[in-house]
């Protein structure tokens, strides 16, 4: 009898903790994309890993759509220790560190090529070493992508056709300046509340890759969708310092090679489900791919952007990233 108390009050601690029996350490990471997205096929490889490598020591947690809160909410629990895990984009991050504003300015990376080259080189390791003073600890680099326009109002074929659409943004200013540059009339908004916000008209349009727009449902109420491709969003996998501290060097280890890992993984999914959900895209909304010329005339739209901006994201960084982008074009 005793014993089975005991069982029980063991199973109800575990219950309540969620801790798995054996486990010394939890990982909670809750991300705003839902179970289908390339994101969160990359979290359960990474948790993989780390439950096999850690043997068990380290369990993980998985949350989607926002159960946790937006990007922002849950990059302030980390920084609490009260949730250890995330991976919002680059864009709300700004909020924490400035310097990762880099990666908003349109157009500044021409493809996935270059844009790997760049986060995985010194310039993207200056910015994950100012996250701990933050209070969180930058793990990799993965990818939400090329961001791409949606409305339901008209085909978007040039920066004109933009004029007074009203587009959610993410929570970042370099987004707003450049709708607003655009022709745009944009408003932020957490990733949480557009889908509703799109349906009850508070918002025309958005931006985001083709996997998003596909696989959370947008086409439903969005009919136009141009591959504007204005803005490379990277992902970046987020442990909050506080949890960070606790653990034991190897089981660090075991945490941090398990994240390179799943960069890699991530990029390779993400990169194949990007293109394919445009093609079925293609199928549910009016998709517009600009020419050459046409594209030119969104990139010409946004160089304001870059003046505007200069003083704020300090000219020698972004000077470091276009020398390195010529350079790997060369
Ligand atoms: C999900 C967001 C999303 C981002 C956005 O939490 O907010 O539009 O592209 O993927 O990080």
């Amino acid at each position: 009898m005793k014993l089975r108390t005991g069982i029980a009050a063991v199973l109800l601690v575990a219950l309540l903790t969620g801790t798995a029996f054996g486990a010394q350490f939890t990982i909670n990471a809750g991300i705003g994309l839902n179970d289908k997205s390339a994101q969160f096929q990359s979290l359960k490889f990474f948790k993989e890993i780390v439950e096999k490598n850690s043997e068990g020591k380290i369990e993980v947690v998985l949350f989607h759509s926002s159960q946790l809160g937006d990007d922002r909410t849950m990059m302030e629990a980390l920084k609490m220790g009260t949730q250890e895990m995330t991976c919002p984009s680059t864009a709300p991050m700004t909020a924490f560190v400035n310097a990762f504003k880099i990666y908003d300015l349109p157009f500044i990376f021409a493809g996935e090529d270059v844009a790997d080259y760049i986060l995985d080189g010194p310039v993207g390791k200056k910015l994950l070493d100012m996250l701990p003073a933050q209070g969180m600890i930058g793990l990799a680099y993965w990818e939400n992508g090329f961001r791409m326009l949606t409305n339901s109002v008209h085909s978007v074929k040039s920066p004109e056709d933009l004029k007074g659409l009203k587009i959610r943004t993410m929570e970042n200013p370099i987004h707003l300046a450049a709708f607003k540059v655009m022709g745009a009339n944009p408003t932020p908004m957490a990733f949480g509340e557009l889908f509703s916000a799109m349906q009850q008209k508070v918002v025309d349009g958005q931006e985001n890759p083709w996997g998003t727009i596909f696989l959370q449902n947008f086409f439903e109420v969005q009919k136009f969708a141009t591959d504007t491709g204005h803005v490379y969003s990277p992902f970046v996998l987020l442990i909050s310092k506080i949890f960070w501290d606790k653990l034991p060097d190897d089981m660090k280890k075991v945490v941090q090679d398990a994240a390179d890992q799943a960069k890699v993984h991530n990029r390779e999914i993400n990169r194949k489900m990007n293109a394919e959900y445009l093609e079925k895209l293609k199928e549910k909304m009016e998709v517009t791919i600009l020419t050459p010329e046409q594209k030119a005339a969104f990139q010409q739209a946004c160089q304001p952007i870059y003046d505007q901006f200069a003083k704020d994201i300090g000219e020698d960084l972004i000077k470091e990233v276009q020398k390195l982008t010529s350079e790997y074009k060369k």
